[in-house]
């Protein structure tokens, strides 16, 4: 069977692909289980230089990957280079890092006793990655990479929106030198995901929704595969009265816009002192005015069209809703006259929390402001969600950012900052954003099992 592949901005079809059936998936993973062990006998040091020799095509190929991302999935082409770039400094953490996280460990030696207690850490075996088209370098990446060092085989399912980066993916890593039946690439839609979930597999790591992210979680359990979920947020900042407005304001509108407010970690709810709410409100909608929306292909455009026509109607019907039940629309407001999936970049204020806009991810270029009295009302609202991914608070008052972030049940805490990620840094969502860790030390660890060794010496 072969799937279309449409570029979002002009609904033209680029090319077909060729998907994988309950068969060739079953005979994938097979292959994967046989070649695993041989690959996690090799040194570490064999698996650092074959990621190291991916990372340096990733660089002399920057240009080409970022066109074809570009063109399959609508993120302007500057931000599809910032992608293939920023990548680069997460393999170097990898690769810095990996000798560290995986080493045994020595954690009692008695001389008396002539007893020693030590850990390994020990490749879970077959991984299976069901990736999201979103940032398909960086949370492929996330998952695959310190997968692979950790000596596990990886069975990769890149997002069917993303499935020509995910080529690319496989080809470069081959051409690394990972063997083809150590990272297996599958292509298809969420049945393809589905039926790789049928097999026996020892770990499954998944980027994507909330509610696929639930059937993956039940899936797995019939195998008691490890899993791991990073799913979406509702991610919110508050704005104090002490703040430079214009500097926040220009922050703000890029961590909500960025990727066409396609991150999993993008702003989708501000809140505003009451002090200052005019006043931000009236910078923020500037700068939202002043976003080049267009060609994708186009060095200028800053934001392109939706990844998915699907998404186009959600957010039609959350500005609907928004308006109904008082919120002010202050620009934008619907799908743009056009061919291609681009949506107006729209901003609400005077929002509640009746509103799905508040409530429900947007994943897309829409954003509500609402107006708080105080640091506690703010608060309670920045924590009213399902959500747990991030949480920012934007004041010059280190003591009191610190007081709000503490209290803030996510993953991540940002002061004076947003929509940012660090290599260095547990990426990991709480509630229905997800369960486990990637990235830092944790990152590296998620994909091995420790055994614990109990040594006599006669
Ligand atoms: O995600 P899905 P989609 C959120 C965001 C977005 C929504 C939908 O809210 O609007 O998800 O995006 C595979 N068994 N995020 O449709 O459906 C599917 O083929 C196994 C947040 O892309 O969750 C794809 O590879 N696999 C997120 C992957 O799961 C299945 C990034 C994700 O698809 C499956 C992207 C099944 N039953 C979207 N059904 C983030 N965390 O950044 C589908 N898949």
């Amino acid at each position: 069977m072969k799937m279309k592949v449409i570029n979002p901005a002009t609904e033209e079809t680029i090319r077909e692909l060729e998907v994988d059936s309950a068969d060739s998936v079953r005979r994938k993973v097979a292959a994967a289980r046989e070649a695993q062990p041989a690959w996690a006998k090799l040194p570490l040091s064999h698996r650092l230089g074959v990621v190291k020799s991916f990372r340096d095509s990733l660089v002399q190929k920057t240009e080409e990957l970022a066109k074809t991302l570009t063109l399959e999935m609508g993120k302007p082409i500057s931000q599809s280079r910032n992608e293939l770039k920023g990548v680069l400094g997460r393999i170097d953490y990898f690769l810095d890092h990996s000798e560290r996280a995986l080493k045994d460990e020595i954690v009692w030696n008695d001389a008396a006793q002539k007893m020693e207690e030590r850990i390994s850490h020990e490749p879970l075996g077959v991984i299976a990655n069901i990736s999201a088209w979103n940032y398909p370098y960086f949370v492929g990446t996330n998952v695959f990479l310190p997968a692979l060092i950790a000596g596990n085989s990886v069975v990769y399912k890149p997002s069917e929106f993303a499935s020509l980066s995910g080529a690319h993916i496989a080809s470069l890593l081959h051409g690394a030198g990972v063997p083809r039946e150590v990272f297996v690439p599958l292509y298809g839609d969420g049945t393809v995901g589905a039926a790789l979930l049928t097999e026996k597999i020892n770990g499954v790591y998944f980027t994507g929704s909330y509610r696929t992210g639930m059937k993956v979680a039940e899936a797995a359990a019939r195998s008691l595969a490890k899993v791991q979920l990073e799913l979406g947020g509702k991610d919110p900042v508050y704005v104090c009265e002490d703040v430079d407005i214009p500097a926040a304001a220009e922050g703000i509108a890029d961590g909500a816009f960025y990727n066409a407010g396609q991150s999993c970690c993008s702003v989708e709810r501000i809140y505003v002192h009451k002090k200052v709410f005019e006043q931000f409100v009236a910078h923020f909608v500037k700068v939202v005015g002043a976003f080049v929306v267009g060609d994708p292909l186009d060095d200028k455009t800053y934001i392109g069209p939706l990844a998915r026509q699907a998404q186009l109607g959600v957010l039609e019907m959350q500005i609907q809703d928004a308006k109904a039940k008082g919120a002010k629309l202050l620009c934008g407001g619907k799908k743009m006259d056009r061919k291609g999936y681009f949506f107006e970049p729209t901003v609400l204020s005077h929002t509640s929390h009746a509103m799905e806009v508040m409530r429900e991810e947007s994943f897309g270029p829409i954003i509500g402001i609402q107006c708080v009295e105080n640091d506690e009302e703010a608060l309670a609202l920045l924590n009213d969600t399902a959500y747990g991914l991030t949480a920012g608070v934007y004041t010059r008052d280190e003591v009191r950012a610190h007081a709000l972030l503490e209290r803030v049940n996510a993953g991540s805490a940002y002061w004076n900052c947003c929509d940012r990620v660090s290599p260095r840094l547990p990426w990991s969502g709480r509630q229905n954003s997800g369960l486990g860790s990637t990235l830092s030390i944790a990152g590296i660890q998620t994909f091995v099992q420790p055994k614990g060794w109990h040594l006599r010496k006669s």
